[in-house]
């Protein structure tokens, strides 16, 4: 029945039924998190990363209804620089299939497909999460809730400060979802290596996150587990001014009355613009960083099956 909706490239097919080291890549930080040609060239690097590092990798994404696991160049190509692309998450599942549109995937529904995929290990740039002033607003990213339900270990420099980390932290908390900090005892910002919070448990090696990760599962505590892996010190970002590009960013969306799924790609491209792209590199470079540690630790959960 699944293979109606499911569309899987056959080396990762291939890498499923043999249990090989896989780590899946989200969309939507192609289609709305990069600008062309930087997104389409981040993503097919970071194939390559995974690769060098000992995992095969399946970038996740929608194209004319079918759920792909495993894009191709081309197919990353054609949503790194189509207009019209919907940003998908799990709500919108069932709509972007039964119309046959694009779509790329969020954190939320990579993890979905990843699950019904088979795959465990899952790598991006930094997850959704409560956005500040909540309170009013409501707005609280899907992806937290999906983390609370669904088995898939998301690897990501933590949490940019467009939200309101220590409230995402509460909220994950309550749900269940183990935070964790690779060789750092404080979640990391995204851009920043500091966030002034702290995390549940640090791990110093794939090995280690690996066991943990294969307990909560064999014991069905179900749902994900965030793991902050810190922006690399030669690419952080200044403290001062990438918060004075969010604040302003910020204000400027509620000037114009920027709302929903539109709120965190207006940001992330207004805080490019005001720090003049170099929050774009780090963006980069901290995904990079983070496709090392997927694969290595996809490496490792293999090595621990049954
Ligand atoms: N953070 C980034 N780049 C991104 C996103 C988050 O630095 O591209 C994307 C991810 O796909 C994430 C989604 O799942 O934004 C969250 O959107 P929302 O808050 O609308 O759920
Ligand atoms: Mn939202």
């Amino acid at each position: 029945m699944l293979e109606k909706y499911l569309d899987i490239k056959p080396e990762v097919q291939e890498a499923i039924s043999m249990g090989k080291p896989i780590v899946a890549l989200e969309s939507t930080i192609i289609s709305h998190g990069m600008p062309y040609p930087e997104n389409v060239k981040t993503a097919l690097n970071v194939e390559n990363i995974v690769r060098e590092n000992g995992a095969i990798p399946a970038t996740i994404g929608i194209i004319k209804g079918k759920l792909k696991v495993g894009l191709t160049k081309a197919e990353i190509e054609y949503l790194g620089q189509t207009e019209g692309v919907v940003k998908t998450s799990r709500r919108d599942i069932p709509f972007i299939l039964a119309k046959g549109l694009d779509g790329a995937t969020t954190v939320a529904s990579t993890m979905i497909i990843s699950a019904l995929a088979g795959i465990k290990i899952f790598v991006t740039g930094g997850i959704g999460g409560v956005h500040r002033r909540a309170q009013e607003t409501f707005d609280i990213s899907a992806d937290l809730q999906e983390l609370a339900k669904t088995n898939v270990a998301v690897v990501c420099a933590g949490a940019k400060s467009i939200l309101d980390i220590g409230l995402t932290l509460e909220y994950l908390e309550t749900h269940g979802v183990p935070v964790v900090g690779y060789k750092t005892e404080e979640f990391p910002a995204f851009y920043t290596r500091k966030s002034g919070y702290k995390v549940d448990y640090m791990v110093d090696s794939p090995k280690e996150l690996a066991k943990a990760i294969k307990a909560k599962w064999d014991l069905n505590l179900k749902g994900g587990l965030v793991i902050g892996n810190p922006i690399p010190e030669e690419f952080e970002m200044d403290y001062g001014l990438i918060n004075r590009a969010i604040n302003d960013s910020i204000n400027e969306a509620e000037k114009i009355g920027i709302k929903g799924k539109e709120i965190t790609p207006f940001l992330l491209s207004k805080i490019k613009d005001i720090t003049s792209g170099q929050s774009l590199k780090s963006n980069i470079q901290l995904v990079y960083n983070n496709a090392k540690l997927g694969a290595k630790l996809a490496v490792e959960l293999a090595k621990l099956k049954n």
